[in-house]
């Protein structure tokens, strides 16, 4: 008997169709594949693109590269502080002038420290008292070193965001010849401090997160039994690869609850994400069929598709002696954990003792302890069937999973920390790489892991957080998501 054939089922069913009809809203924008979007347009970087190469947008943050939404569609701005009309190459000339670095339509980051470099050659031996000038566009002059006895020219700079269209310039007495090459300088994806209330049409609060005038975000601001979300609704993250920054606080209990999370959800628009967020609870990245507010099944629960990255504070599960607890925690100390689809247990980590695929036992233990089981002779959240403990959902179901038994060595996706209640704020940088992840706490890596199974899906962004009997802050501030890198100009 094939237990999970109903969700098989589902997952086609959800793969093949589209749950509802698109509601108004920017639903158009991301996509899996071209039958999401309309009117023909294409699906690139999951983002429904037009015919043109334009992106679909609702609101300015949804374009890329520091263009606006004009029209519907992502446009790049025409900026009107042009260094004026380029000089074509002077056929005329003595001087030949060939840029080196960067090449013509290329990209860059804004962060980064560009070799901005060319040749000047003259049909007379001589390159002395030629002058060489660099410019660009949105940034005027650059300074540069030219070498009479080289002919090249080499300046090291850091651009502004936009399209820039870069110059060199040779001009010696009444003779001038010049080249020019453009690049994008693309910014970050997501560059928010939180100085200000963020808008609501962009960042969405849910249940009890709250912005903090200070400048942050709280999911549940020191209350007990409670959680907040608060999501990116104005645009979504690329699958594939993944860069992002935040710094996150917890505080003032050092044996606080729950913990929080940063999560990417998968999902083709807002309202189905509002679906999914309604079947949160606790620490935020553990789905749970129970909540009144989840109006998804079983089956659409474990065909959710989704990315986190946890914080948590507060042991549970039968290692951590609080059996009726679950998820289970890999340790009963303070933890960073990547988790997947709303499982809450660890990517690629599973419990040992737990005793599923085993024969369901006698009932007997208190909550509290580790040898707990249920009327049924299983520990919780198993439930025995044909005389076997199986896990009660396919998201805690090493078979469906395909993690094999726990074993020494496997890789890990997950840290134990020392206390991270330290009322003190801290510096997490993760990096997704195709089947590789790295997690930098305060600069010090504390997670490298890859397994061929990493797939890591990209969606809407946000931060969650709960707490239950006990309380703390769980704070968020300074995020940055580095995006693709678009070439946008002429
Ligand atoms: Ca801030
Ligand atoms: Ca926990
Ligand atoms: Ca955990
Ligand atoms: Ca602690």
């Amino acid at each position: 008997m094939n237990r999970y054939l109903t969700i098989v089922v589902g997952l086609f069913f959800l793969g093949a169709c589209p749950q509802e009809v698109p509601s108004p809203g920017p639903a158009t924008v991301s996509c899996t594949d071209d039958t999401e979007c309309l009117n023909g347009q294409s699906c690139v970087d999951s983002l429904c693109v037009a015919n043109d190469g334009k992106t679909m947008c609702i609101t300015d943050a949804q374009c890329l590269n520091g263009q606006t939404c004009m029209n519907g569609f992502c446009e790049a701005l025409l900026l009107n502080n042009d260094a004026g009309p380029v000089d074509e190459p002077n056929e005329n000339s003595e001087f030949g002038v060939t840029f080196s670095t960067p090449s013509d339509r290329s990209t860059a980051r804004t962060w980064e420290t560009l070799t901005i470099s060319g040749t000047i050659t003259s049909d007379t031996d001589s390159l002395e008292g030629i002058e060489v000038i660099l410019t660009s566009s949105l940034d005027g002059t650059i300074d540069g070193t030219f070498n009479t006895e080289t002919g090249l020219f080499v300046a090291e700079a850091t651009l502004t965001e936009g399209n820039h269209a870069l110059t060199l310039e040779a001009q010696r007495d009444d003779d001038r010849s010049s080249a020019t090459v453009n690049i994008t300088l693309c910014s970050y994806q997501f560059d928010e401090d939180f100085s200000e209330e963020p808008d609501p049409d962009i960042w969405r609060k849910f249940d009890s997160a709250i912005y903090i005038e200070d400048g942050w975000i709280d999911m549940t601001n020191n209350q007990t039994s409670t959680w907040g979300k608060f999501f990116n609704v104005a645009q979504t993250v690329q699958p594939g690869n993944l860069d992002v920054q935040f710094r996150i606080y917890t505080g003032p209990l050092e044996a606080g609850a729950d913990g929080f999370s940063m999560t990417i959800i998968d999902t083709p628009d807002v309202p189905s994400l509002e679906k999914i967020l309604n079947c949160f609870t606790g620490l935020g990245n553990h789905i749970s069929p129970l909540r009144n507010s989840c109006e998804l099944s079983v089956e659409e629960l474990g065909a959710l598709q989704a990315f986190s990255i946890e914080f948590d504070t507060y042991p549970n599960g039968f290692q951590c002696a609080a059996s009726v607890n679950p998820p289970i925690d890999p340790t009963c100390e303070d933890h960073v954990a990547i988790t997947f689809n709303g499982s809450a247990m660890p990517f690629y980590w599973f419990p040992e003792d737990w005793g599923d695929y085993e024969a369901c036992g006698t009932p007997g233990g208190s909550w509290t302890s580790y040898d707990y089981r249920a009327e049924n002779g299983c520990k919780y959240g198993l439930e025995c069937v044909d005389d076997l403990c199986l896990p009660k959902y396919p998201w805690w179901d090493r078979e469906l999973l395909g993690y094999g038994p726990p074993a020494a060595g496997a890789p890990q996706f997950w840290a134990e920390m020392e206390n991270i209640e330290d009322s003190q704020w801290h510096d997490v940088h993760i990096v997704l790489a195709g089947t590789n992840a790295t997690v930098t706490f305060d600069d010090q890596e504390i997670i490298n892991a890859t397994v061929p199974e990493f797939d890591y899906k990209g969606g809407y962004l946000g931060f969650t957080g709960g707490s239950g009997a006990i309380g703390n802050y769980h704070r968020f501030d300074d995020l940055k998501v580095k995006g693709t890198c678009y070439y946008t100009g002429p």
